[in-house]
C-alpha cells in the first residue's frame, strides 16, 4: 500500500499548474474561491493540516499556532517575506518554516525601478490626465507636466540583499549614483561592480540622497526603520520608494509629510496595514500607489509554487527542505 499522502492546506488560490501539481503529489485542500481565511479558519486548518501553505495575507501568529495539532510539521510559505509567521512560536513547536527566496528578485527589482522612474517623471499623473474624458488636452506646452531628471541623481538603497543589488544594477544603467545602507557591508567586488558607496549611518545617508528605496525585509529590527524622526532627515526635494514591506516606514508620518510638502513624492507598492492605505497617500498626486504587485508576474507565481512544492516534497521524502527559514537568519 502506498504511504498516505500528507494533508496540505493552501490558504489562497494559486495558479492552475501549481494546484494541479499539488493535487498529484499531496492530499491538497485548495481554496478555489480565493476568499481570505479568518483567524478562526486558520486555527481550524492548523488543527488538521500536516503542511500549511499560507501567503502574506495570513497572520500565522502565536494564537493560531497554539491551536495546531501535533501533525503540523511544515509551514511552506508562498512568499519570500515571512513576517506573517511567528517564527519563534513555530520553532517552539518544532514546525519547520520555509519560504520562496530568489524567484521574485528580478520582478520586484523591475517594479522598484518602475516606481523610481514613475514618481519623479509624473508618469501616472500624465497617464491619468489623458484617460479622464473630462480633460481636453490642449497640446504640448514647454512648462506643463514637468518632473525631475533621474540621470546623475543619488539613489540610496536601504537593504542591499538580493533585491537591493538587482535594483542597483538597473539604476546604474539609468545613470543613477548608487549608495546603500545595510546591516553588513557587501563584498568588495560587488561594491566595485555597482560603483556603490556604503553608508554605515542610515541617518547620514538619508540626508544626502535624491531618491531612496526600501528593499529590506520587515523584522523586529526594521519595524519603522524610517520613523518620523528619520523621515525628517530626508531632503524635501527627495522621493521615497517602497516595494518591501509597509511596516518599515511609519506610514502616518510619511502621509503627514507628503501633505505638508516636506518630501517631494513617494512610490509605494506596500502599506503598513494592508489592505488599508492612509487616505492622504492614496489621494496625493505626488504619490504613486500600487496594490502590492511587485512580484505579480505569472512566471514569478509559478516559480514560487514550484519552490513550495519542492520544499514540501523534500520534507515528505525525509530530507531537509532547501528553503528553511532559521531564527538567526533574520
Ligand atoms: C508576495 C512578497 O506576493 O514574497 C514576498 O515577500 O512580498 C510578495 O511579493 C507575497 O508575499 C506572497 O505571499
Amino acid at each position: 500500500m502506498p504511504a498516505k499522502k500528507p494533508l496540505v492546506i493552501v490558504t489562497r488560490k494559486l495558479p492552475d499548474t501549481v494546484e494541479t501539481r499539488m493535487r498529484e503529489l499531496f492530499d491538497a485542500r485548495l481554496n478555489i474561491d480565493d476568499k481570505p481565511m479568518s483567524q478562526a479558519a486558520l486555527a481550524e486548518a492548523v488543527k488538521a493540516a500536516d503542511v500549511l501553505v499560507p501567503t502574506v495575507t495570513d497572520q500565522i501568529d502565536r494564537a493560531v499556532l497554539e491551536q495546531s495539532g501535533p501533525q503540523l510539521k511544515l509551514i511552506a510559505n508562498f512568499g519570500t517575506g515571512v513576517d506573517n509567521v511567528d517564527l519563534d512560536a513555530a520553532h517552539a513547536k518544532n514546525i519547520i518554516v520555509t519560504n520562496t527566496p530568489g524567484v521574485l528578485t528580478e520582478d520586484t527589482a523591475d517594479m522598484t525601478m518602475a516606481l523610481i522612474l514613475a514618481v519623479p517623471r509624473r508618469l501616472t499623473e500624465g497617464a491619468a490626465y489623458l484617460k479622464n474624458p473630462r480633460n481636453e488636452w490642449q497640446g504640448w506646452s514647454p512648462t506643463w507636466m514637468l518632473g525631475h531628471r533621474i540621470y546623475g541623481k543619488r539613489l540610496g538603497i536601504i537593504g542591499m540583499g538580493r533585491i537591493g543589488q538587482a535594483v542597483a544594477k538597473r539604476a546604474k544603467a539609468f545613470g543613477l549614483q548608487i549608495h546603500y545602507h545595510n546591516r553588513r557591508r557587501v563584498a568588495e567586488d560587488i561594491e566595485r561592480e555597482l560603483e556603490a558607496t556604503y553608508w554605515d549611518s542610515l541617518d547620514q545617508m538619508l540626508n544626502r540622497m535624491d531618491i531612496l528605496t526600501v528593499n529590506c525585509p520587515h523584522t523586529p529590527a526594521t519595524y519603522h526603520l524610517l520613523s518620523a524622526r528619520r523621515l525628517k532627515l530626508i531632503k524635501p526635494t527627495a522621493y521615497l520608494v517602497n516595494t518591501a514591506r509597509g511596516e518599515v516606514i511609519d506610514e502616518n508620518a510619511l502621509a503627514r509629510m507628503i501633505e505638508a510638502g516636506e518630501i517631494a513624492g513617494a512610490g509605494l507598492d506596500v502599506f503598513e496595514h494592508e489592505p488599508a492605505i492612509n487616505p492622504k497617500l492614496r489621494s496625493s498626486d505626488r504619490v504613486v500607489v500600487l496594490p502590492h504587485m511587485g512580484s505579480a508576474t505569472m512566471e514569478g507565481r509559478i516559480d514560487m509554487g514550484e519552490k513550495v512544492v519542492i520544499n514540501i516534497k523534500t520534507w515528505m521524502d525525509g530530507h531537509k527542505p532547501p528553503d528553511r527559514v532559521l531564527a538567526g537568519m533574520l
